[in-house]
């Protein structure tokens, strides 16, 4: 690995949070399912008895609470969510000259993490979108983002999975270290509910949608009160296929269905659980150490969020007895997964009680398998 030391004086100014304004329990999400489950296993009634059919067994509110933390979702529409005969979300298209829904969740988190920084479009050079799914290949989202802003310089959009934020994060880190850019806005709308399989008992609780957004810029551009110093970026991926979503513009060539089975989200939540969690706590260690801490020193950590016991093991490790609920703060419980959103969302509800001098980790951790973390340290201006 390279001896890169991140020059100091690059500074996140400011994170903006859009929640869609519908939400699901887990209690309406499970009675849609089972009314799916109990109209399906009626229409395969006798290739069931024929045992050529598995049934699809109940989900349960209790199960999803104990094995994720999950409590409830955001979604952008739930009506057709639960809806036991269509089971996904209604998002009617809409035409070219309309701002597509993917840009308007970013553009909406965009505007606010500006506002935060105190910056303009004017400030602005660069502007990244990084997403786990993307609505369409071109024009990127993100040049769409640009132009509702009317910021000038370029834009790009990016996938990484969960580790979409981080990554991103850290490619405006780099753009700002170089002096291509002088403020770079990270933007991340993730539209989950269009490519989860609500009919899957395994995997309908996980995620929601959500749209986070952060500036990137030096510290002697920085208007805000506090901001917080990167001090540094660390990134790694190890491929694995226990996570897997395979929908994509080849299924037409290949001849087999774009929403048939395997097409959408898909996991080995068990092997993912075993395999991520001591690969990110040594990661988070090892990158706490290079910045000069020890792990249990850091006053914040930002996880990602897909499982809160996922997250109660990692901060354990890092902490020992020391770890708890407002040094490693759980948002899934509300929010569900939000891909790569969910450590930035943590950040920006759970970080303006910190002092100057304090730090704090956000990492991510998922598909890929991927993982991304800053080292950060809040100070005053
Ligand atoms: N209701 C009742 N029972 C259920 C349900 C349900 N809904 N689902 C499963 N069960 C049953 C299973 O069938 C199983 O039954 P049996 O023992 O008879 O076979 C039993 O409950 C136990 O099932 P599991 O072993 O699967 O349960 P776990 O305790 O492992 O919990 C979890 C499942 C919650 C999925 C857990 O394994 C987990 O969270 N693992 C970590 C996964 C993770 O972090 N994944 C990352 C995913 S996201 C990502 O990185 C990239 C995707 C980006 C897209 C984002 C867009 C926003």
């Amino acid at each position: 690995m390279s001896e890169y030391k991140l020059p100091r004086g690059i500074v996140i100014s400011g994170t903006g949070l859009w929640t869609p304004p519908e939400s699901i329990s887990n209690q309406e999400l499970v009675a849609a399912y089972n009314a799916h489950a109990a109209l399906y296993n009626r229409k395969y009634a006798a290739e069931i008895e024929a045992g050529e059919m598995a049934p699809k067994l109940e989900s349960s509110a209790e199960f999803i609470e104990k094995a994720s933390g999950i409590k409830s979702r955001y979604v952008v529409a739930r009506e057709g969510i639960l809806d036991p005969e269509r089971m996904r979300p209604y998002l009617p298209e809409r035409a070219d000259n309309e701002l597509c829904l993917q840009a308007e969740m970013g553009l909406a988190a965009a505007k606010l993490a500006l506002e935060k920084a105190g910056k303009t479009p004017e400030d602005i050079d660069m502007v990244i979108v990084g997403a786990s799914y993307l609505q369409r290949a071109y024009p990127a989202i993100a040049i769409e983002i640009q132009a509702a802003l009317g910021v000038e310089g370029f834009a790009f959009d990016m996938e990484v999975a969960c580790s979409s934020a981080t990554f991103s994060l850290q490619r405006a880190v780099d753009a700002v270290a170089s002096g291509s850019a002088r403020a770079v806005l990270v933007v991340n709308p993730e539209l989950a509910s269009p490519q989860i399989d609500f009919t899957d008992r395994d995997s309908h609780f996980i995620f929601g949608d959500v749209a986070v957004a952060s500036v990137v810029e030096r510290r002697e551009s920085c208007t805000a009160d506090t901001a917080w110093e990167v001090l540094g970026t660390k990134a790694q991926t190890v491929f694995s296929n226990n996570i897997r979503s395979n929908f994509g513009y080849t299924a037409r060539a290949a001849d087999v269905d774009p929403f048939g089975p395997g097409k959408l989200f898909r996991q080995n939540g068990r092997r993912v659980f075993k395999e991520v969690c001591p690969m990110a706590a040594a990661h988070i260690e090892a990158h706490v150490r290079e910045t000069g801490s020890e792990p249990a020193e850091v006053r914040r950590y930002w996880l990602h969020q897909a499982n809160i016991n996922m997250n109660n093991l990692i901060a354990k490790k890092l902490m020992g007895d020391g770890a708890n609920a407002e040094r490693a703060p759980i948002v899934l419980d509300r929010y569900a997964n939000t891909g790569c959103a969910g450590s930035v969302i943590a950040f920006n509800l759970h970080s303006d009680d910190l002092q100057p001098g304090d730090r704090g980790v956000i990492c991510s951790f998922g598909a890929g398998y991927s993982i991304g973390s800053l080292v950060l340290e809040k100070i005053s201006l």
